[in-house]
């Protein structure tokens, strides 16, 4: 489903609001997929510790969510704006696009419980949705 003006204008003010934690943000959505979505592990094998709050983890959410970031900024052309981390995902990374929507599942738990107030009904659908579009442009290159 493609975002309309309003999702678009309402993510992007979600992000003003949350933009200071979103290392935190990213963090805590990686350590949660790592440890309910357990197959997800597999990817990261060549780290020492995949448990919620080890320094890879949260090294890697802020990595996660610096790229959500900068889609946000560019949020009107999201296919290109992630073309190259398709690439890189699709290619030498070997990720399955399955998982794309299982780590966008985690962000908005994780958004949820840490903006409760913020996260109204109207930001739930919005931020669903630009997510999933993020994860269907991720899984771009794959074709
Ligand atoms: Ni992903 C590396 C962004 C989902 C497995 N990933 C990156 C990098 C960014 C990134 C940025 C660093 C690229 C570089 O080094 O140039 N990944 C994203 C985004 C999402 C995502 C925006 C979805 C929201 N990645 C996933 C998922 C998996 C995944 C769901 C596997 C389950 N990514 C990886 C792996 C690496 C990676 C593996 C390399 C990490 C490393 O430390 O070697």
């Amino acid at each position: 489903m493609s975002l309309t003006t309003k999702d678009m204008s309402v993510v992007k003010a979600l992000w003003g609001k949350i933009s200071s934690k979103v290392d935190e943000i990213g963090a805590e959505a990686l350590g949660r997929m790592l440890v309910v979505y357990p197959q997800t592990k597999t990817y990261f094998s060549h780290w020492a510790d995949l448990s919620p709050g080890s320094a890879q983890v949260k090294k890697h959410g802020k990595t996660i969510m610096g790229a959500v970031s900068d889609a946000v900024s560019k949020i009107d052309d999201l296919p290109s704006a992630l073309s190259q981390l398709s690439e890189l995902h699709a290619s030498k990374l070997r990720v399955d696009p399955a998982n794309f929507k299982i780590l966008a599942h985690n962000i908005i738990v994780v958004t949820a419980m840490l903006f409760p107030a913020d996260f109204t009904p109207e930001v739930h659908v919005s931020l669903d949705k630009f997510l999933q579009n993020l994860a269907w442009c991720l899984a771009e290159r794959y074709r």
